[in-house]
This record gives C-alpha cells, sequence and structure tokens, in this order.
C-alpha cells in the first residue's frame, strides 16, 4: 500500500512561503517580482497551466504579466515580443509557453531569451550551468520533483533511479539532477526512452521510478518493484463520456494497478503539475532578487 505525496498540498505550503518573502520585500521598500508569460494560440492544455501561473503569481503576492497572441503570429513578431521583455526593467523573468505553432522553431525562440530572464530555465546557458553544477535557473518540472524528494525525506543516494523519457525539459535535466553530488542526488541513474530494449528489466530494478513517456498508463505493476517510490510526470486527456468536459486527467502510470505495491506514489492531477508552476514561482524570486546571475 502507498502513500500519497501530495504536490498539491506542497504547492500550498511552498506558496504560503514565497507569499511571506514577498511581504518582506514589500515592507523593506523592494521591488515586488514580476514573471511575465506569453501563450500562443489555443492549445486547451496550454491555458489551464498558464492559467494556473497567473492564479499562483496573485495568490504570492507577485505582479504578472499575460501577453496573448494568435496562433498567426509570426516567427518575427514573436522574437520582437521576447526583445521587448528582455530590456524590459520592470519583468524579472518571463516564459514562452509550449508547446509553440508548428511554424514557430521552438529553438530559436529559447535561444532568444535573455539567459538572466529565463525562469524556465530552458536557455542552453542555463541548462550547461545545471548539467556543471552552477547556479541557474532549473527547469520547472525537475526542480518540481527535487522539492518533493527533499521535502518527503525520500533518500536518493545510492539508490537505483530509472528515469522513462529523454525530452529536453524533463527526462534529459532530471536524469542529470538526480546523478549531481548534492542532496537530493547521488543516485545511481538509469535514463530509458522509446529505444530501450526490454525496459521492465530496468523499471524492476528501480528504487525511484521517474515516468515523463507521455503515454496514459504506459507504467504498470508487473513493471514495478514492491516498495518502489514512483514519481509520475505525465498529464494526459483521455475520452471519458461520463465526465462533463468529455475527458479524465491520467498519468503516464497506472495508478490503480501501481499503488497496490509502491511505498509513495504522486497522483495525477495533484502531484508533479503544481509543482511545476510553484518552481516558476521560485525561479521569479531568485531573478528578483539576483541571486542566481549577479
Ligand atoms: N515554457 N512550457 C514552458 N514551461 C513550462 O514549465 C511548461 N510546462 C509543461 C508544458 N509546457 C511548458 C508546464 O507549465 C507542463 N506544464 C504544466 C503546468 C501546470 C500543470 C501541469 C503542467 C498543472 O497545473 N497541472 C495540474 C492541473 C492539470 C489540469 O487540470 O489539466 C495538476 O494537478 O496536475
Amino acid at each position: 500500500m502507498s502513500s500519497i505525496i501530495d504536490g498539491k498540498q506542497l504547492a500550498e505550503t511552498i506558496k504560503e512561503e514565497i507569499a511571506a518573502e514577498v511581504k518582506i520585500l514589500k515592507e523593506q521598500g523592494h521591488k515586488i517580482p514580476h514573471l511575465a508569460a506569453v501563450l500562443v494560440g489555443a492549445n486547451p492544455a496550454s491555458q489551464v497551466y498558464v492559467r494556473n501561473k497567473v492564479r499562483s503569481c496573485e495568490q504570492v503576492g507577485f505582479e504578472s504579466t499575460l501577453i496573448r497572441k494568435d496562433d498567426s503570429i509570426t516567427e518575427e513578431e514573436l522574437l520582437e515580443i521576447i526583445h521587448e521583455l528582455n530590456t524590459d526593467e520592470d519583468v524579472d523573468g518571463f516564459i514562452v509557453q509550449l508547446p509553440l505553432p508548428n511554424h514557430i522553431n521552438e529553438e530559436n525562440i529559447t535561444l532568444a531569451i535573455d539567459p538572466k530572464k529565463d525562469v524556465d530555465g530552458f536557455h542552453p546557458m542555463n541548462f550547461g550551468r545545471m548539467a556543471q553544477g552552477l547556479p541557474s535557473y532549473l527547469p520547472a518540472t525537475p526542480f518540481g520533483i527535487m522539492q518533493m524528494l527533499d521535502r518527503y525525506n525520500i533518500e536518493t543516494e545510492g539508490k537505483t533511479c530509472v528515469v522513462i523519457g529523454r525530452s529536453n525539459i524533463v527526462g534529459t535535466p532530471i536524469s542529470i539532477l538526480l546523478s549531481r553530488k548534492a542532496k537530493p542526488g547521488n543516485a545511481t541513474v538509469i535514463l530509458c526512452h522509446s529505444r530501450t530494449k526490454n525496459l521492465q528489466e530496468y523499471t524492476l530494478k528501480a528504487d525511484i521510478i521517474v515516468a515523463a513517456i507521455g503515454r496514459a498508463n504506459f507504467v504498470t505493476a508487473d513493471m514495478v518493484k514492491e516498495g518502489a517510490v514512483i514519481i509520475d510526470v505525465g498529464i494526459n486527456r483521455v475520452d471519458d463520456a461520463t465526465r462533463k468536459r468529455g475527458y479524465r486527467l491520467a498519468g503516464d502510470v497506472d495508478y490503480a494497478g501501481v499503488e497496490a505495491k509502491s511505498s509513495m506514489i504522486t497522483p495525477v492531477p495533484g502531484g508533479v503539475g503544481p509543482m511545476t508552476v510553484t518552481s516558476l514561482l521560485m525561479n521569479t524570486l531568485k531573478a528578483c532578487k539576483g541571486e542566481v546571475y549577479s
């Protein structure tokens, strides 16, 4: 039987801590953290995520700016907005919500963001600094997972961690963070992906599994060792006619089956997702205080 790693609850606790810091900044007459988000198009999931980010800014007392643009925006126009945000002295950090429409090259956009304001931690400058253990903005989802492991006192040192999925924003960076000489960290990390043969051989050895594949219910009970810790990064929309919205959310882990075997598990929703949002707030606070680049 598993206990739940309650990301929603932990996110609320961290937001209270951030709000207390913002209050002090205010009282001392300092500038208040200001996050800007650029949302292109009308991807339903992106709209939910960005709304959660803006709402969380309000909750902790940050200033926020939401810039919404139509799908038809050109890459040049988007680069111009980025240039303006790079030079806007009031904006401490900003993000461009992904995915972007196909006619826009995401790499060009990521490279155009000033690393000092890149609170997503996606710019190669921040990614490289992270990989070398230098001060940097950690990408929000991996940072959120590290916070969960830390606050729930989940031992990672000497443990076998299997990460499934090698994306630039989750799988690859979390594998680096877990293997770093740090706490949490010091784990033996196995990074599995679509070309991995006999995946189950690896997952059955795992003390900790991080599932970031993007396929509903991909990790099943027969792949999990008794007592393993399960971090489910997936947020998949599955058709469900019994729901008013017509879908329900499912993680990359078959929660109902796995929950009986694992020792701790993150739910979906209410797990990693809310922690992604608070990590972004933490990075923005760091940006405002000049803690990463001074
Ligand atoms: N630039 N693009 C950029 N930065 C990011 O950090 C993201 N990500 C991912 C997608 N694209 C991005 C997010 O914001 C994923 N992500 C994200 C953010 C918030 C939530 C999930 C993913 C979230 O709030 N999840 C809630 C509710 C989910 C729902 O109702 O649909 C949860 O409980 O999981």
